[in-house]
């Protein structure tokens, strides 16, 4: 933990990037629109510094994401350049644990500098140096802030990147989050070039084929229970082997069974093994599933939050739901 003010952890992530050289820029695997924005955004600001660095993700970067020209340029954790450049200062970027970096970390080196930059409540402060701001929409907005301690001007490719962030973690400019602030940077990245309508249609509109036959099986198996107050979905290995669905393609999912009228909670069960689920949580409110995910081992926010959880799926939906019910009293 730290004791201090957002403004003193901007002022000292800015003197972390003034005085590194080298960097490894990584973020949480499966990456999602902040996760890779924010990544591509940290490579724009190192880049318009001078400073040498990779960026690096655990997992594939989703063709969608092409439109930023830094993610063709995210390393894998078995890339030879990654490990010639494993001595740099490392900032990781929407990550709220260590481990949700996943396989690049396991090449550290031990006592490196490393910034923690991140936005989830449930952030751990790992690292030598935080800016966790939870009350920022998205680690793009952070990084915004962070990029106006320096005096640049920014271009379209960096307003596309931190405008990605923010429109896809406030779901479209939706979300509770969406603050006057979001929408005062969103203004001004618009002034700098970032093609708003462009990237709606392109994040948010389209689906792959695969995204639509997965959403018709899911919508065909949605199940309520506690008088319709609880929604939820089960994708199973056969489900995602049959549409042939990439991880991107079960983004939104659970938001369908979030959204019937009187749903506090809805849920996604991901089969990712015979006995493992990976469960995201959205709630409309009411109940906290950051601290129900976190009693599973998981973690996130108020609204929206995951959870990866061993065992049957019978004997995890029972454990799930006592959750949700202990945190509903
Ligand atoms: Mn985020």
């Amino acid at each position: 933990m730290t004791n201090l003010s957002y403004a003193q952890m901007l002022e000292a992530s800015a003197r972390f990037i003034r005085t590194n050289d080298d960097f490894i820029v990584v973020s949480h695997l499966n990456p999602d629109g902040d996760a890779i924005s924010s990544t591509c955004a940290i490579g724009w600001l190192l880049s318009q510094l001078g400073k040498r660095y990779v960026l690096v993700n655990e997992d594939l970067i989703p063709n969608k994401f092409g439109y930023m020209p830094a993610a063709a340029s995210i390393l894998r954790a078995e890339d030879e350049a990654y490990r010639q450049a494993l001595q740099g200062a490392i900032i990781s970027v929407d990550c709220a644990d260590f481990s949700r970096i996943g396989a690049p970390s396991q090449l550290f080196k031990q006592g490196v500098p490393f910034l923690n930059i991140d936005h989830h409540p449930t952030n751990d402060f790992f690292g030598t140096t935080q800016l966790i701001q939870p009350t920022a929409a998205a680690t793009a907005q952070i990084l915004y802030d962070l990029i106006q301690k320096f005096e640049l001007t920014l271009d379209a490719d960096c307003a596309n990147a931190l405008y990605t962030g923010l429109m896809t973690d406030t779901g479209g400019f939706r979300y509770s989050n969406t603050t006057p602030q979001v929408m005062q940077i969103a203004a001004d990245l618009l002034v700098a070039g970032a093609k708003g309508a462009w990237l709606a249609e392109q994040l948010l509109e389209t689906m792959t084929y695969s995204q639509m036959d997965l959403l018709k099986r899911a919508l065909n198996q949605m199940a309520f229970r506690a008088n319709h107050t609880i929604a939820w979905i089960v994708i199973s290995l056969d489900d995602i082997a049959a549409t042939n669905a990439a991880n991107s393609d079960l983004e939104g999912l659970v938001n369908y069974a979030r959204n019937v009228e009187g749903v506090e909670v809805g849920l996604l069960f991901k089969q990712i093994a015979e006995n493992q689920y990976k469960i995201s949580f959205r709630s409309s409110g009411k109940i906290d599933v950051a601290k129900v995910a976190k009693s599973l081992g998981g973690g996130g926010h108020h609204r929206a939050s995951g959870a990866t959880v061993q065992g049957t799926l019978a004997e995890i939906l029972d454990r799930v739901f006592a959750a949700i019910e202990g945190e509903s009293n």
